[in-house]
């Protein structure tokens, strides 16, 4: 088989001169300048090529047609986007993210320890050790099973990752492109994104701003935050996610109820997002769907140490995939999503999974306890500063994230307007769907100063508004 070669205007044929004592370089190039020029040394033929410059080409590969019925790029490099934009145009101005849900504060002590310790051990004949196990270190299977899950699931069950993100596109691996799907309205955006990539979906309707194919189920203040399941088709999966981004709303033990009966009366899988399940600071509220009777037949839980100590760079995570979950032919649904782990992924670092170990004892949870008073308390402050404003604001009591109503105004206006007059980065709520779109959603996750400050200037530029509607450059 020939494969063509295009180099300025000359097509040279691979398949004439593939020689395996022949370098890459040699191979793609010596043909083009002619017999008589093989002698000629390297460096000179580097020189010729270098004057040549590659005509455009495309290959003969298509596109995958899913991918052109995303909708522009991920929200958050676009965010990053704009931010960058307006630096450009004001480099003097000191920009205050309250947008991406990434952590600020240093990973503590202990914690850290445990990272060094996973590191240094890798310099050591006896500490060293290569590729591990697909699905994670037993120990820390274990301990994530006693520690979070009071023995409520078994090691086995528990997949450690890199992260709840990438747990989210590999489950969607294992569900292929004939699944339906539902998501929360609005919801971290990954699920959507992901159920479109691999297919389950149709196009997006330009009206709705909803793909064909997704059940949107709507969470806004008037039903608590919680789809009214009654009104809700049946569709194979459930991406629910609580305590909720964007929303901050974390759903209580009688709606989670409700929600694993729905899906055990559908034969749904809940593919339940727990990244922030330790903010949740109200003791009647469940940290996990598998606390509810009856989720292990019916439930995945993702899961993340991103959040819990500051773990967003160090990349690590968990699924839960309870052995009693079973696809309609009686399959284990553990058993292919292992089968996808061990394929595409090859374990999580261990230097990260150390630091995972250090995180569940003693000292490394009651670090974690800090870490998130410290972003809670964050999550007050901004809270009752837009409160203060007139704003109706939902969250930030059992969640890092603050989603604040302006009604009628498109969210993207009011992101630009908080950048503009406040050098305040937000997230608009469009994009975590349709009903975001006049939302906006700040993350506590900055440090403590720069919520104040964003506060007093967001405070200074809109003071006195009482009626958020007004809120207008
Ligand atoms: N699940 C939810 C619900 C999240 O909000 C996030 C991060 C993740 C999973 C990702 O967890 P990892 O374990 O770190 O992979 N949300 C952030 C970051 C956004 C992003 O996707 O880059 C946010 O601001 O919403």
């Amino acid at each position: 088989m020939f494969v063509s070669w295009v180099h300025s205007g000359i097509s040279c044929w691979k398949g004439s001169f593939v020689d395996a004592d022949l370098s890459l370089e040699r191979r793609c190039y010596a043909p083009l300048v002619g017999p008589g020029t093989r002698a000629q040394p390297r460096r000179v033929r580097r020189r010729r090529q270098q004057q040549q410059p590659l005509l455009a080409m495309t290959t003969q590969v298509q596109r995958n047609e899913n991918f052109s019925k995303l909708q522009g790029g991920y929200l958050f490099p676009e965010i990053a986007r704009r931010r960058r934009q307006y630096l450009e145009r004001h480099p003097e101005a000191s920009l205050i993210s309250l947008g991406i849900g990434d952590t600020t504060q240093p990973i503590p002590p202990h914690i850290c320890s445990g990272l060094t310790h996973g590191a240094q051990r890798l310099g050591t004949k006896e500490g060293y050790s290569g590729y591990g196990d697909g699905e994670g270190l037993y120990a820390l299977r274990q301990r994530i099973a006693s520690s979070i899950y009071g023995d409520r699931v078994k090691p086995e069950d528990v997949f450690v990752s890199d992260g709840a993100k990438c747990d989210i596109a590999r489950i969607q691996m294992v569900f292929g492109n004939q699944v339906t799907v539902a998501v929360q309205d609005p919801s971290y955006p990954v699920y959507v994104d992901t159920a479109v990539m691999v297919g389950q979906t149709g196009r997006i309707d330009a009206s709705t701003q909803q793909y064909d194919g997704i059940v949107y189920m709507r969470c806004d203040a008037a039903n608590d935050f919680f789809p009214d399941l009654r009104q809700v088709p049946r569709t194979d999966i459930i991406f629910f996610c609580s305590p909720n981004n964007p929303t901050g709303a974390a759903a209580s033990r009688a709606q989670l109820e409700e929600l694993v009966a729905f899906a055990r009366y559908n034969g749904s899988i809940i593919v339940y997002d727990a990244a922030y399940a330790p903010f949740i600071r109200d003791p009647s509220v469940p940290r996990s769907i598998l606390e509810i009777d009856g989720a292990h037949e019916c439930a995945i839980e993702v899961n993340s140490f991103s959040k819990y100590a500051g773990f967003t760079g160090v990349r690590l995570g968990w699924t839960v995939v309870p052995s009693t979950l079973r696809f309609a032919d009686g399959t284990p649904v553990a058993k292919d999503f292992g089968r996808v782990m061990n394929t595409a992924f090859n374990g999580a670092s261990n230097i990260a999974q150390q630091g995972g170990l250090a995180c569940l004892d003693d000292a490394g949870r009651a670090e974690i306890e800090r870490l998130i008073d410290y972003y809670i308390e964050n999550a007050r402050l901004l809270r009752e500063g837009m409160e203060s404003l007139g704003f109706s604001v939902h969250g930030g009591r059992n969640a890092p994230y603050i989603w604040v109503h302006m009604p009628g105004r498109s969210s993207w206006d009011v992101f630009t307007e908080f950048l503009e007059r406040c050098q305040v980065v937000t997230v608009p709520g469009a994009g975590f769907g349709p009903a975001g779109y006049d939302y906006v959603r700040l993350s506590a996750f900055a440090p403590r100063e720069a919520c104040r400050e964003a506060m007093r200037r967001i405070q200074e530029a809109f003071g006195g508004v009482t009626d958020p509607a007004r809120v207008s450059v």
